[in-house]
């Protein structure tokens, strides 16, 4: 993949995924294909938030008044809002907002749903498009206008305690998450600069994408009282006292699908794994005239025992070549490809062909293939998991010394170097380097002798820098 970009565009396309020439910027298209993808990965999500969130649905629209109402929320948002100031030859009374997020649309009804102790804690979420007028280079999926599949929880707790934990618990749902998806992570707490605008602080997901540049595809806020407190979001506690709860949010994208394609995608195609797949297996008959509807009937046969073993197979009976056929499923990822011919019918066998190493292997064709394909596509899972893995961790390096982050930045990497904390050190460190502090990932004994990267003060945490996207 010498090209990532291209190489991004170009599989969006063939693969049926995005089309991104509808006529406004930063706004694309689902094809059916990578729709399906979507909703597998939707299904996932929503999956593991049903454990212990409910799903509701909040309107698109924001009045004016409480977009504006949180400044510091505001201040952060202000130069990315699409506003609506009429209706048909109307000028409207109050302008209304696109969501850019819902926190000022869901936390004046949080303040109404919430009376006493006894409602909380509350952990809704729900998933729906945000718009945001990015001025930055769109990219389809990574930085839109229309972001079409925005997940947000927000949750509300009596105590900060308890907030702390809903964020470690975001942490754990994200981890398993993105295993699911075979998207590697690092996960840091963003600079005090660069959190959520009206968060206490704000832990973040990023993965390293083919070209070294980071993707922030996850984040989770702990917003302490400042909602609250604008919002008049009180509860009525054990003790009778009137306090206002501490919140989290927790935010995903369509970013989490334009890194699960890129990470795992190579010069082929997609590699998606068998949680995502639209089809995890295709079967592609070889047709000869005389044995045709051998061959199909027996594709059919075994496509229906693999689906009651509850897996996704097609068969693609197009009246075109098997090579192109090949090519085809090789370019959309599907995980396990199974090619049965007169030949192989004869035998009892069919060929089968995993799409990370292209092998191509006999299997009986008996009792025993259901249970040899699931295996496969295990192993599958877990190779393509690994290599992800071994491709983000290859590309992290520690240096001591600042001169060096330039260099090991431009070679696709992200650095992490040991740090001070402080504001200042940290901002001057990015001018100078013209790259992002991702933020903390460990914080460092207080005994220790370790300096920070920049000057002789004592260095407090293990942090990463990177060129971002
Ligand atoms: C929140 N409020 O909003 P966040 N295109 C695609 N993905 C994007 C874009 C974009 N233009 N901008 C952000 N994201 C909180 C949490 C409710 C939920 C993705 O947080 O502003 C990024 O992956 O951090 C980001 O981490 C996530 O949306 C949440 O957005």
């Amino acid at each position: 993949m010498e090209n990532f970009s291209k190489w991004f565009h170009n599989i969006l396309k063939k693969a049926d995924i995005i089309d991104s020439r509808y006529p406004i910027k930063g706004m694309a298209i689902w094809r059916p294909y990578g729709f399906k993808i979507r909703n597998h990965t939707l299904e996932l999500l929503r999956k593991l938030l049903n454990r212990d969130h409910e799903e509701m649905l909040f309107p698109l629209l924001i009045p004016q008044e409480q977009l504006i109402k949180e400044s510091i929320h505001v201040k952060g948002f202000e130069d990315e809002v699409y506003w609506i100031t009429q209706g048909g030859q109307n000028d409207l009374n109050e302008k209304l907002a696109l969501r850019p997020t819902s926190e000022t649309a869901i936390y004046p009804m949080y303040s109404l749903w919430i009376r006493t102790h006894m409602d909380l804690p509350l952990k809704y979420y729900q998933i729906v498009n945000t718009f945001r007028y990015e001025t930055k280079h769109t990219r389809p999926l990574i930085r839109a206008r229309e972001i079409t599949t925005f997940k947000e929880a927000h949750t509300a707790h009596a105590t900060k305690k308890e907030s702390d934990k809903q964020v470690q618990d975001f942490i754990k749902m994200y981890k398993e998450f993105f295993n699911h998806l075979a998207i590697p992570f690092l996960i840091s707490k963003r600079p005090s600069w660069d959190k959520f605008p009206g968060a206490d602080y704000t832990i973040a997901f990023d993965t390293i994408m083919p070209d070294g540049k980071t993707l922030q595809i996850g984040t989770i806020h702990n917003l302490g009282t400042t909602f609250s407190k604008t919002f008049n979001i009180q509860f009525e506690d054990k003790d009778s006292q009137h306090k206002y709860v501490h919140q989290t949010c927790a935010g995903l994208s369509d970013r989490v699908i334009a890194a699960m394609i890129a990470i795992n995608g190579d010069d082929k195609g997609l590699k998606l794994p068998t949680t995502t797949a639209p089809y995890q297996i295709t079967i592609i008959p070889i047709i000869f005239k005389n044995k045709k509807n051998d061959i199909l009937n027996k594709c059919i046969e075994i496509k229906k025992t693999l689906e009651n073993e509850g897996l996704r197979v097609n068969i693609d009976d197009r009246d075109i070549r098997a090579g192109k056929k090949f090519y085809d499923w090789e370019l959309k990822g599907t995980p396990l490809k199974l090619e049965l011919g007169p030949n192989d019918l004869e035998k009892q066998v069919i060929i089968a062909m995993r799409r990370d190493n292209l092998e191509k292997i006999e299997l009986p064709l008996d009792e025993t293939l259901t249970h040899t394909i699931k295996e496969y596509i295990d192993k599958y899972d877990d190779n393509i998991a690994e290599n992800a893995w071994n491709f983000l961790e290859n590309h992290v390096k520690f240096t001591a010394n600042k001169d060096n982050i330039a260099q090991l930045i431009e070679q696709g990497n992200v650095v992490a170097f040991n740090w001070c904390g402080d504001e200042k050190c940290g901002r001057e460190l990015e001018e100078k380097t013209g790259y992002n502090i991702l933020g903390i990932s460990q914080t460092l004994d207080s005994q220790s002798e370790i300096t920070c990267i920049k000057h002789n003060k004592p260095a407090k945490y293990i942090a990463y820098i990177a060129k971002t996207y």
